[in-house]
């Protein structure tokens, strides 16, 4: 019999089935994709995550995994699939309620039944608890239940699934008790012990609280414009004091999970909530403020060439859900500019992908949307050459001005306004 077996074999399910195949559990990891069971099976899955891949063949070659589109019976259910938002801001439970209800058909007295995707609040005693009891069995009665929200950092996550505190939240003690000792096998960090709605809030929480600082910053950032400063460096002073942590701007927030879960808070209470969905708003804005300033700085010439550097939805990752590059994309078009658009991770985008040398050939203007590190060492005389126009714009402040300046460029940078006294002069 299988000791563990993990519903759902993405960003958060794989590695976690891999670490409890690491610690001896013998682990089934369920997925409904034949293409995502077949290269997990062969050890091939290309991701970018930092140790995956090395460390899934070691269990593979252990005989500790194997994925199948088959729930088996187990000791512990992982569920780890999706929740995506409807078009109209609402969880959408339908993946969580349907891998639940896999599990009930082999849910079994005694088991315990963990559920690790971001779900509203109050899901887990009701939506999921119901699913599960489709078996015949109850819930805190019969079987174990506990919502485990997963913390972990894309980039990070073999580290941060080890180090992090984890908090688990259970529909009752016991349930709490059976969840902390299963992640015993591999988390150093605290495991603290809640209940299930505090859990899920608490989770809904951490991604929230990162969004409106966001929201603050790009809203610092327009101020700091008007004002003709820099916000980089209001926010690098303001961040000195002791109780002060402003996160930065950018050219919008992407990613399946901080845009996502604000979302769910609003929609358990939309009457009592005004600053998480005005600090959605204000985040999602900021793709078309770039845009604008783009077309600004091209003086509106239709067909200008603006090169696009960086899709993914953030820093050194390959990921693009919810990317703010598409936002971008669609606003510079509507605009009538051509987009050329070069990451040196990204491999599936829903906008054709260019070499770094052909973005740049021609370009009246070059974009910075995301600061992979490969950016940052870019040569200006390299780019200068290529280009039209010796013109960019860094929507993340991660160029050193002064070098690009030195090669002839024009440099703009998100949330640095002009001072007064250089406009008039
Ligand atoms: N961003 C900014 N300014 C900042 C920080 C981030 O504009 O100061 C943007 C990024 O560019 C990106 C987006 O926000 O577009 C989200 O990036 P992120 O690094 O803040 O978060 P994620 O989505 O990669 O991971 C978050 C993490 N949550 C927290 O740090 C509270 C991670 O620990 C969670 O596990 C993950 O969400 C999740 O799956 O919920």
């Amino acid at each position: 019999m299988t000791d563990v077996c993990v519903l759902g074999l993405g960003t958060i399910g794989l590695p976690t089935a891999v670490m409890f195949a690491s610690c001896g559990d013998r682990v089934v990891g369920v997925d409904t994709n034949a293409v995502v069971r077949n290269s997990v099976n062969a050890g091939e899955i290309g991701t970018e995550e930092p140790g995956l891949q090395e460390l899934l063949r070691q269990v593979l070659a252990a005989g500790r995994l194997v994925a199948s589109d088959t729930v088996l019976e187990a000791d512990a259910f992982v569920v780890a699939v999706p929740t995506p938002l409807t078009p109209d801001h609402r969880p959408e439970l339908s993946n969580v309620v349907e891998a639940c209800g896999m599990v009930a058909a082999r849910l079994r007295p005694g088991n315990l039944v963990v559920v690790e995707s971001t779900v509203p609040p109050g899901a887990t005693e009701t939506a999921i608890a119901g699913a599960l009891e489709v078996s015949g069995l109850r819930a805190g009665k019969d079987f174990f239940l506990a919502h485990c929200p997963e913390r972990v950092l894309p980039g990070a996550i073999l580290r941060e699934i080890v180090e992090n505190s984890r908090i688990v939240g259970g529909i009752d003690a016991e349930s709490a008790q059976r969840a902390a000792q299963l992640y015993g096998a591999f988390v150093k960090g605290d495991i603290q012990v809640t209940d299930a709605s505090t859990a899920e809030i608490a989770k809904l929480a951490e991604n929230t609280y990162r969004d409106v600082n966001i929201a603050l910053a790009n809203e610092l950032a327009r101020v700091a414009e008007r004002a003709g400063v820099d916000v980089w460096r209001v926010i690098e002073l303001a961040n000195n004091h002791p109780r002060v942590d402003l996160h930065l701007p950018g050219p919008g927030v992407g990613g399946h999970c901080i845009p996502v879960d604000p979302w769910f808070l609003v929609a358990s209470a939309p009457e009592e909530v005004q600053l998480i969905p005005a600090s959605r708003r204000i985040n999602d804005a900021q793709p078309r403020l770039v845009a604008r300033r783009v077309a600004d700085m091209v003086g509106h010439r239709r067909g200008a060439k603006v090169a696009l550097l960086g899709a993914s939805y953030k820093a050194d990752v390959a990921d693009s859900r919810e990317t703010p590059a598409l936002d971008i994309i669609d606003e510079l078009e509507r605009a009538g500019l051509t987009v050329a658009v070069h990451d040196p991770l990204v491999r599936n985008l829903a906008h054709p992908l260019v070499t770094l040398e052909s973005a740049l050939t021609g370009a009246d203007i070059a974009v910075l949307a995301v600061n992979h590190r490969a950016f940052e060492s870019m040569d200006p005389e390299y780019v200068g050459r290529l280009m039209r126009n010796r013109v960019i714009f860094d929507t993340r402040n991660c160029l050193v001005v002064e070098h690009w300046k030195s090669a002839g460029f024009q440099v703009s940078v998100l949330g640095v306004g002009v001072p007064p006294q250089a406009m008039s002069g």
